[in-house]
């Protein structure tokens, strides 16, 4: 028995090296570029750095970033660059690093000195420009095949499956909750011809634009191709008659026959040990370029110079904070401590100690940092500067002197009531800063942690968000529906960023929703231990905003003095933002426009979303129950 078995462990050995030497060793596969031609930049420009920095970004992030990434370097047009790259959705994070490397290199080189151009290749797509960076694009397109296919075969049947398969990839990958927008799939046209079709969307559409963007690439394929392509800017579609992806794993024809133990066994044992060996090697080599490419960034100007000077050290901050000592301490959230210093300066700040565990690495969390600080907003709190040292890694903010608005709304004792007029300003506040946070500044933040603690107020009452940026930046696997790991709030969370750990802009509209109902109500939605009462404060707001009685959902601590249609579209809004359809919830765009103005057009908002109840999903509902026994029951 034992030889045998032997064999088939060597066996098994030289096929995982095998396969493990080709898919790391593999080239990406050059498809096309298309370069713009209108403009060109000039060496050592502002737009000539802001490019390199874009794509310093780009070759560090791929392992955290789940295959996709955007941002925009730079603070204003001309000179700033918007880019993204998408790694096709099956390849590894080593797949997607290398080929990323390799276009980054063969872009300057196809469209030298230009200010806009995309580069496909078979693994990656990566684009990038210094006009206004629109998310949602289909222009411009290429489209590519592979010549005809043999005349005996029956073109009207060879469409029906085509446009079949293609139709279930686009339903599969526009009806995903999951961050990835990506399907593959296969099917028989006849006995010997079989048909391989791949359609994915950026990360960033929302699933119906998706399911447009993909239509609109679909109508442009040519029928009775051997292979042909449609390459948007925002989402592609590829088929070929022979399998270009890897083949997920089917589950319907597990068949275990003789051996197959000691495959299905040591297999995997085998792989994990190259595989860990591999990414330690591959970690160990990547770091290397990393440190390489961060020092030979420093003459890059502005950008760097700007990270040195938000540069705080730790002996500065233990002195201005009295060696963080206890009288000093004004908060401990999820992600470490806060205390309060003085500057030597005068200026005072709020100090966070972030927790060790983080996992990010030191280049890394400058670099998210430089990001951040170029956040400048009146209703964000202002981040002054970072200290990263021996382990230790902290921000520093500005000190917004109130406390925050759960304080104000949520205290027993009822110490400072605050006025319609005060709340109706809160509530424009925070819509404004959130506006900010995902579509007016250059970089794209969504916040996954709003609630009224995160919302601090200064001497005139104004709101200013804090934390943001901080959710992504101590993250934690936000790709995998492990809801235990899920950066965010229960009582805030959208079901599908719960339940999926999908994230958008949309699920920080639901968090604002629930934030609009709290301050009209001053009531909280999530149950706590102090205050178990209002268990579904959205279900209750919805109920008496049907029945015409808006009033019983204002908070009675209000005296008379409050505009009842105010009152009346702010609970419209806060309804409209839980709902549970995404694509039902309005943009913050759309809520900041709501919010100054008269309210003749807004949308009537059906039941909103109640993952408590009404729930037919059982699964959904399981992992939900998970997460709130680890935050509820005291084990
Ligand atoms: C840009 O110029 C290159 C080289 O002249 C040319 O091959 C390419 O077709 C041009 N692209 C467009 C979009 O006109
Ligand atoms: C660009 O800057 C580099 C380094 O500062 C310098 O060596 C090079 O000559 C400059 N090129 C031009 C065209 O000015
Ligand atoms: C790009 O700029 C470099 C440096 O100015 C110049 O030598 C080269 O000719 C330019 N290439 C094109 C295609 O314009
Ligand atoms: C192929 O099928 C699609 C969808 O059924 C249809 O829109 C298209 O016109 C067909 N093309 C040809 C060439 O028959
Ligand atoms: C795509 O498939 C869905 C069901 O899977 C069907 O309802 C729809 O009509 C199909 N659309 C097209 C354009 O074939
Ligand atoms: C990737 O790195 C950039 C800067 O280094 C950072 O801003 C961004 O948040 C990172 N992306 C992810 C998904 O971690």
């Amino acid at each position: 028995m034992a030889a045998p078995k032997h064999k088939h462990i060597s066996m098994c050995l030289c096929v995982m090296l095998n396969l493990f030497i080709t898919t790391t060793k593999a080239k990406p596969t050059y498809t096309t570029t298309h370069c713009t031609n209108t403009t060109t930049y000039a060496p050592n420009t502002t737009f000539h750095t802001n490019l390199n920095i874009l794509f310093y970004y780009f070759s560090n992030n791929i392992s955290q970033s789940n295959g996709y990434f955007l941002t925009i370097t730079g603070f204003s047009t001309p000179d700033a660059v918007g880019g993204l790259y998408l790694c096709r959705g099956d390849v590894t994070a080593a797949v997607c690093d290398q080929c990323l490397t390799a276009a980054v290199k063969e872009v300057r080189i196809r469209c030298p000195n230009q200010t806009e151009a995309l580069i496909w290749y078979d693994e990656c797509f990566l684009r990038f420009t210094n006009k206004y960076f629109a998310v949602n694009k289909i222009v411009p397109r290429v489209n590519l095949d592979d010549g005809n296919i043999d005349s005996s075969v029956d073109l009207e049947r060879f469409n029906r499956s085509l446009h079949g398969l293609l139709n279930d990839s686009v339903m599969e990958a526009s009806g995903s909750l999951q961050s990835k927008k990506f399907s593959t799939g296969k099917t028989a046209v006849t006995e010997s011809m079989k048909l391989y079709g791949l359609v994915q969307c950026t990360n960033d559409l929302t699933n119906s634009q998706c399911e447009r963007c993909l239509r609109n690439a679909i109508g442009t394929l040519p029928n009775g191709k051997q292979g042909a392509r449609a390459l948007l800017p925002s989402c592609n579609v590829r088929y070929q008659l022979y399998p270009f992806f890897n083949l997920p794993q089917s589950s319907g024809d597990r068949k275990f026959g003789p051996g197959t133990i000691a495959v299905v066994v040591v297999v995997p044992v085998v792989f994990l040990t190259i595989l860990f060996l591999g990414c330690y090697y591959f970690k160990r080599v990547s770091k290397k370029k990393k440190r390489l490419m961060f020092s030979s960034m420093e003459n890059f100007g502005d950008e760097i110079r700007s990270l040195e000077s938000l540069r705080f050290n730790f002996a500065t901050l233990e002195e201005a904070t009295n060696r963080f000592s206890m009288e000093n301490k004004i908060g401990c959230g999820g992600f470490g401590q806060v205390f309060k210093g003085v500057l030597k300066d005068g200026r005072q700040v709020a100090v966070k100690k972030l927790s060790k565990n983080s996992g990010q690495g030191t280049i890394e969390f400058r670099n998210e940092i430089v990001l951040i600080a170029k956040l400048q907003h009146r209703n964000l709190v202002t981040l002054y500067g970072f200290c990263s040292e021996e382990q230790e890694k902290m921000l520093v903010y500005e000190y917004v002197p109130n406390k925050s608005l759960d304080y104000f709304l949520f205290d027993p004792n009822k110490e400072r009531v605050l006025s319609w007029h005060e709340r109706y300003k809160i509530i424009g506040g925070i819509a404004r800063g959130i506006h900010y946070l995902h579509d007016q500044s250059r970089l794209k933040v969504i916040h996954r942690d709003l609630k009224p603690s995160n919302i601090l107020l200064d001497e005139m009452m104004n709101p200013k968000i804090s934390d943001f940026g901080m959710a992504k930046m101590i993250d934690i696997d936000q790709h995998q529906g492990n809801t235990k790991r899920i950066a965010g709030t229960y009582g805030y969370m959208s079901s599908e960023y719960a339940m999926h750990g999908h994230y958008s802009e949309k699920s920080d509209v639901f968090s604002f929703g629930v934030i609009i109902i709290e301050i009209i109500s001053a009531k909280r939605n999530a149950p706590s231990f102090d205050s178990p009462d209002f268990a579904d404060l959205l279900n209750y707001a919805w109920k008496n905003w049907m029945d015409e009685k808006v009033v019983e959902v204002l908070d009675f601590d209000i005296e008379n003095s409050f505009s009842y249609s105010e009152v009346v579209k702010c609970i419209q809004i806060g309804l409209l933002c839980v709902q549970q359809n995404l694509d039902d919830r309005p943009t913050m765009e759309r809520v900041v426009s709501y919010l100054s103005s008269v309210p003749s057009e807004l949308p009537l908002p059906q039941e909103p979303a109640g993952f408590t109840r009404n729930n037919n999903n059982t699964t959904a509902g399981s992992s939900i129950n998970d997460m709130t026994m680890s935050r509820f029951s005291p084990r």
